[in-house]
């Protein structure tokens, strides 16, 4: 039977992120994808404007009624979610759904660069965290694991702090953790892996010099594609990674390539033909 994954993220009309990339990815690599959109924007928030709707009461009723009809998801798996009640909504799929699934993930989309995305702040990064306690496996960058962790940003961290961080997770209840955005060399970037048994593992390719919106959802979006594939957590993110770059190499070879997304299409095939390998 076909895995089934429950992503619970916005809709956002224009710009590649959330559903309108989980949903291609997952498809393409032969998951069912079923969608909770959370909210629906113009587009994403780093466009100069955007509308924002909240769905948040529409996707209660959906919920109650996706359990009056037994549904059963192999994978719970949320991104970019607008408000706190949105997070309070996961906690209450999570009580419903947890218990017949496989994995709980959650990509804790909020920040980037040492900057909270408009609309959220310290409060909305609190209550992450505590939707990160609940977690199987939790993807955040390294802003984010700052910002939950009351960790001060910098641009960049040796191997010791970086241990520390994944270390104060764990101490903290956090099962498997995975924190993109990390690099020890100028021209290297990558991945550090902690699991439940507390193993820690990095992973690291050549650093491409630019950032696209929406990466992190390509990241995540692919890891549960591979995740669901019976990869292991560690392969699942070393492919997701390998995705990742190939999407920006594609995106920097397009000389008419748009600013606000990856040209993440062009290279399903190369995804789909890692994950059947
Ligand atoms: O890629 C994360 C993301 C998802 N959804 C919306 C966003 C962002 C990042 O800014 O604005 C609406």
């Amino acid at each position: 039977m076909m895995k089934k994954v429950l992503s619970v993220q916005d809709i956002s009309c224009v710009g590649k992120c959330s559903l309108t990339v989980a949903l291609p990815i997952l498809s393409s690599v032969g998951i069912e994808c079923q969608i909770l959109p959370t909210s629906l924007l113009s587009n994403h928030t780093m466009f100069k404007s955007f509308t924002f709707l909240d769905l948040t009461d529409e996707c209660q009723k959906i919920v109650n009624k996706f359990q009056e009809n037994e549904f059963k998801f192999d994978c719970i798996y949320s991104g970019y979610l607008g408000s706190v009640k949105q997070i309070e909504l996961m906690f209450d799929i999570i009580n419903k759904f947890k218990k017949d699934c496989e994995y709980v993930v959650v990509d804790p989309a909020m920040a980037d660069d040492g900057k909270f995305y408009p609309g959220f702040d310290k409060a909305f990064g609190k209550k992450m965290f505590e939707l990160c306690l609940k977690a199987d496996i939790i993807l955040p960058n390294i802003t984010e694991a700052c910002f939950m962790l009351d960790v001060e940003y910098k641009s960049r961290f040796n191997k010791e702090e970086i241990e520390a961080i994944l270390n104060k997770f764990h101490a903290l209840g956090c099962k498997n953790v995975i924190i993109t955005g990390v690099s020890f060399e100028e021209d290297r970037l990558g991945y550090a892996y902690k699991d439940e048994s507390g193993h820690i593992e990095y992973y690291f390719n050549e650093l491409i010099k630019a950032k696209y919106h929406g990466s992190g959802d390509v990241f995540a979006s692919s890891f549960v594609g591979a995740l669901m594939n019976k990869k292991s957590m560690f392969e699942s993110a070393k492919i997701a990674a390998y995705y990742v770059c190939e999407s920006l190499n594609a995106t920097l070879n397009d000389e008419n390539r748009n600013w606000y997304g990856l040209n993440f299409e062009q290279t399903l095939p190369l995804l789909i033909e890692k994950i059947n390998k």
